[in-house]
């Protein structure tokens, strides 16, 4: 079926930039954007159908490329003690923090886990979302591991979004395996990765390097296992300190680094060299209370390339709604509104290794993209949130969500 959609604005976010097409015309065959331009120049194709689009703005679908969507219970009731005035650190002596989170979604099942991964996953989706990314990290053994992948491709299968699955073992230290890290990184390295890969879970593997949780010589031990198992990697880098763990993920060619509140300029600098994207979390830094910029002009001047997401998890960034990080990603981190959009398309396309098929309205790419009643590009970063009136198109097809 083809189909020509006018009556429409593109913002084409090619190269990274709006490159607007005022009065635009999108055909679309087969799943793919077959021709885009000025509809005045519109080849004479055979279109089965015709969309009058009332003069939206069309982008393309938006991709949140950092979450951890799936996970058993939620911590608001340590959000509430700790605005009663209980510390984090008697909150995490009575067993709370991450390690309530991974008692929780061990102690649920595939199915219950599902449930409500799918609620937030769809939340994410009412916003534009088209494309989004799944870590695990969450169980820390193999079959919990293992749960947590599945239900990310059980939401890829059964909602109309494109799902990616990442292999965050390297999360946290389990329980079992106290004051034992680098074992559980062999565990991890001969056991976990290679069951979960061999199965057909794992687009990508990543990991916290940080001083509470793993050190650069494991996460390398771990970046060597996946580059002998063929896969891609990321890195929750620089968040707390810097330990530049972003430059050892370029080291490796790394996707993405994520967070970067604390990196320096030679990690910009090697970050860039290899393509590695800059992946920018501003929910948690809001969620956390953070006053550690991450270096905007260093990333700028250095030409890395700059996604946003919103790192949906229980603990440090609850945040349901991708729009409203791009609004906080122009607030908090002095981003602008084209800069932000480009975070959550094309750079959020190239930070899951999706750089040549998703992310920005060319031919040849997926025909995944929102028809926005907006008076400009900029309202996706100016409204806080809030359900903008659009229509959303996955794969040539009009979805209702
Ligand atoms: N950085 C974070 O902020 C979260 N994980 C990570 O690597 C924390 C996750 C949690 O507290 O549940
Ligand atoms: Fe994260």
């Amino acid at each position: 079926m083809r189909t020509l959609w006018q009556h429409c604005h593109a913002a084409t976010m090619t190269d990274g930039r709006y490159a607007i097409i005022e009065d635009a015309a999108i055909v679309t065959s087969a799943g793919l954007i077959e021709w885009i331009g000025p509809r005045v120049d519109v080849p004479p194709v055979a279109a089965d159908r015709v969309v009058d689009l009332g003069g939206a703005w069309v982008t393309p679908g938006l991709i949140d490329c950092h979450t951890h969507a799936v996970f058993g219970g939620n911590r608001s009731g340590e959000f509430e003690q700790r605005l009663q005035g209980v510390s984090y650190a008697e909150i995490a002596a009575q067993g709370g923090g991450i390690a309530s989170t991974v008692r929780a979604t061990r102690a649920a099942s595939e199915d219950e886990l599902l449930a409500s991964a799918r609620q937030r996953v769809q939340a994410l989706m009412r916003d534009g979302v088209t494309t989004i990314e799944i870590k695990s990290g969450y169980g820390l053994d193999l079959d919990n591991e293992r749960k947590m992948l599945r239900v990310a491709r059980r939401l890829g299968e059964e909602l109309p979004v494109t799902v990616r699955s990442t292999c965050l073992a390297a999360h946290a230290l389990p329980p079992e395996y106290a004051g034992r890290a680098d074992d559980y990184i062999d565990h991890i390295c001969e056991q976990m990765l290679p069951a979960l890969a061999s199965e057909g879970l794992v687009d990508a593997v990543d990991a916290f390097c940080e001083h509470l949780a793993f050190s650069p010589a494991q996460v390398e031990r771990l970046f060597i296992k996946a580059r002998d198992l063929g896969l891609p990697v990321k890195l929750h880098a620089e968040q707390l300190s810097s330990l530049h763990g972003s430059s050892l993920a370029a080291r490796y060619q790394a996707l993405s680094a994520d967070h970067l509140e604390f990196m320096t300029e030679e990690d910009a600098i090697a970050m860039a060299a290899a393509g590695t994207v800059a992946v920018l979390l501003p929910g948690a830094f809001y969620f956390l209370r953070e006053t550690q910029l991450p270096p905007m002009d260093a990333l700028r001047r250095h030409g890395v390339k700059i996604a946003l997401a919103s790192d949906l998890n229980p603990g440090t960034s609850p945040g349901l709604s991708l729009r409203l990080m791009l609004n906080m990603g122009c607030t908090c981190f002095r981003m602008t509104p084209e800069e932000a959009l480009a975070g959550v398309t094309v750079h959020a396309a190239t930070a899951l290794g999706l750089g040549d098929s998703h992310g920005s309205l060319e031919v040849g790419k997926v025909a995944d993209f929102i028809a926005w009643q907006i008076e400009r590009p900029a309202d996706l970063s100016y409204w806080l949130g809030g359900d903008l009136p659009k229509r959303v198109v996955r794969l040539g097809h009009e979805i209702s969500n």
